[in-house]
């Protein structure tokens, strides 16, 4: 169809709940539009945009048009006096329902050592992968079962942080908003009875098991072979030798409190399972109690992967505690939570490296009875403050985001998601609306109403991300991408090749690629898509 300059006019390519708000960004000159309904082609509703101002990330002049008004459930587009026409969109009573079981069949996809079948995934399928034994890194002599969980991203790497804070976003949706996943995705598991996410949370689980040290309870940081395959490699035919890296503590306390979290989560259920999840956090809780102060973790030498580097272990390691804590009504963990919790690092972050946020999450989750006064009402307090923080930036904003102009960095797609995450987190303990129509504004943004005109999600949207930085995409011969993946976004460090040679000089929140080379603009990971099934989940509750 069009192309961005003469549409101009920025929607969520999904659409809008019939009750809630609708609004359109515009941008250059003119301000009368209409909305019109595609199956009868009535113009429903015509108005005005509101005052333009320049919009400094963007790098737009931007104005907003609302149509609240219209509520009857269609197919829509809106068109300009000047010719502009926007995407079509739905507005329903629940329009994200199929973008949530995308976003969570993604994970499906990025499946490790099992064969990928027609049945479940059409033409993106692809045989079993990465089955061999990995070496553990410096001894040689040993090497370990490595298979399944899900690849990290782009490339085939298997990563114990990031992974973790995959399926914390995913339990904790659970958790908060179980009613929004009841249907089933499907998954070769489904059984009726467990919920499809926590079917494929499992998958994952079953792999972290693998990565944790036997005798010690310490994690190895990561499962990777020593460089990255070809951009065009099936992952069934990366067939390198596969290294776990050293334990890191990074790793271990990340660990610790997934694990800890899934003891919680899964006992319903599967109670076997239950018990072996949470022996497996006390042991890695055990390591990190007999190595209190460990460097961050770095690559060793020989191994070129993502790192995944981190500083700081102590908001890792008060996540843990958090969890254990939550899980157990221990008061050892609750004295090393209170302890931790002094400690001077972000506490209301969402990682993949500073994972204070969910321990921050996991305390005030235990309820205010569990919990010591002080700390509790100071982190509450701190959590509210930085939700007002997001809704201020975001009233700033001619996209209604929060993220500033120096918040476009790699992966910056994840830090909207978080932030997000966060606002739904206040709303959860405020009970303030606000908070939640703020975090809705981000999955707008997210979903097509930003700068490009484009949605960041494969295969959802009139105008979704083609070309990912994704092996499997570039790779399987299907003319489509793997669906339902969330790109990195917007980087304005432009840390590719492609990026730095094509992007130079653009406003941040236009530094992204859709170009298959752009890894540091258009790659995707699971840890980008777990926020993303939180936040869509939030808006699939029946009776918001
Ligand atoms: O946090 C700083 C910020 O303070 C600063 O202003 C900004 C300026 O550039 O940088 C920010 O740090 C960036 C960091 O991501 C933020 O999380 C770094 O520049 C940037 O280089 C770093 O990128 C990471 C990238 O690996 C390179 O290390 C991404 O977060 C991370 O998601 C990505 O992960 C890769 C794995 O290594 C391999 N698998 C794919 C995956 C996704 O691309
Ligand atoms: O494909 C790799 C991607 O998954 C990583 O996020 C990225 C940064 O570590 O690196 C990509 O691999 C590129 C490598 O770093 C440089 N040569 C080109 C590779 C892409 O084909
Ligand atoms: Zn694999």
């Amino acid at each position: 169809m069009s192309t961005p300059e003469l549409r101009r006019i920025a929607v969520n390519q999904i659409g809008y709940s019939a009750e809630g708000a609708k609004i359109a960004i515009f941008s250059g000159d003119g301000q009368d539009f209409r909305v019109v309904n595609e199956e009868t082609g009535a113009v429903v509703y015509a108005g005005k945009s509101g005052a333009a101002a320049l919009d400094k990330p963007s790098g737009a002049k931007v104005h907003a048009a609302d149509f609240s008004e219209v509520r009857s459930p269609g197919r829509y587009r809106i068109e300009r006096e000047n010719g502009a026409v926007s995407a079509s969109f739905v507005i329903a009573d629940k329009p994200y329902r199929e973008l949530q079981q995308g976003l969570l069949k993604a994970f499906y996809y990025y499946r490790c050592g099992e064969e990928l079948t027609e049945e479940y995934a059409g033409p993106w399928g692809h045989a079993a992968c990465h089955t061999a034994l990995g070496t553990v890194y410096g001894q040689p002599e040993l090497q370990l079962d490595s298979c399944g969980g899900w690849h990290d991203a782009g490339d085939y790497g298997k990563y114990a942080g990031p992974g973790a804070k995959a399926v914390a976003d995913l339990l904790l949706a659970y958790e908060l908003y179980g009613a929004a996943f009841t249907a089933a995705v499907p998954l070769p598991e489904s059984d009726g009875n467990t919920p499809d996410v926590l079917l494929e949370c499992k998958v994952e689980l079953d792999w972290l098991f693998k990565m944790q040290e036997a005798g010690t309870g310490g994690v190895y940081h990561k499962l990777t072979t020593l460089n990255f395959p070809a951009l065009d490699a099936m992952p069934e035919d990366d067939t390198a030798e596969l290294y776990f890296s050293p334990v890191s503590a990074a790793a271990t306390g990340d660990f610790a409190g997934v694990m800890a979290m899934a003891a919680r989560v899964y006992e319903p259920f599967d109670q076997a399972y239950s018990r072996q999840c949470l022996a497996a956090a006390r042991a890695a809780w055990g390591w990190l109690e007999r190595y209190p102060e460990m460097p961050g973790f770095t690559n060793p030498p020989e191994i070129a992967t993502g790192e995944y580097g981190d500083g700081t272990d102590h908001d890792e390691r008060f996540w843990a505690a958090a969890e254990l804590y939550r899980t157990t009504g221990e008061e050892l963990y609750h004295q090393a939570v209170r302890s931790l919790a002094e400690r001077p690092f972000p506490k209301y972050s969402l990682g993949w490296a500073d994972m204070g946020g969910y321990g921050t999450l996991a305390y005030l989750l235990t309820g205010k009875a569990a919990a010591e006064t002080a700390l509790y009402a100071s982190l509450k307090q701190g959590l509210l403050a930085e939700a007002d923080r997001l809704v201020r930036q975001s009233r700033k904003d001619g996209y209604r985001i929060s993220l500033l102009e120096e918040d476009y960095i790699w992966g910056s797609n994840m830090l909207l998601m978080n932030n997000a995450m966060l606002l739904l987190a206040a709303e959860h303990f405020s009970g303030e609306p606000a908070y939640a129509a703020c975090a809705l504004d981000h999955l707008h943004y997210l979903t097509g109403r930003n700068v490009l005109d484009i949605s960041y999600v494969t295969g959802f949207g009139a105008y979704p991300v083609m070309n990912p930085h994704h092996r499997p995409s570039v790779g399987d011969g299907a003319a489509d991408p793997v669906p339902g993946l969330v790109s990195g976004g917007p980087n304005r460090g432009l840390h590719d090749e492609y990026a730095a040679e094509h992007l130079q000089g653009k406003p941040a929140a236009q530094c992204f690629a859709d170009h298959e080379l752009s890894y540091s603009t258009n790659e995707v990971t699971i840890y980008w898509n777990s926020p993303a099934v939180f936040v869509t989940a939030r808006f699939n509750m029946q009776g918001t």
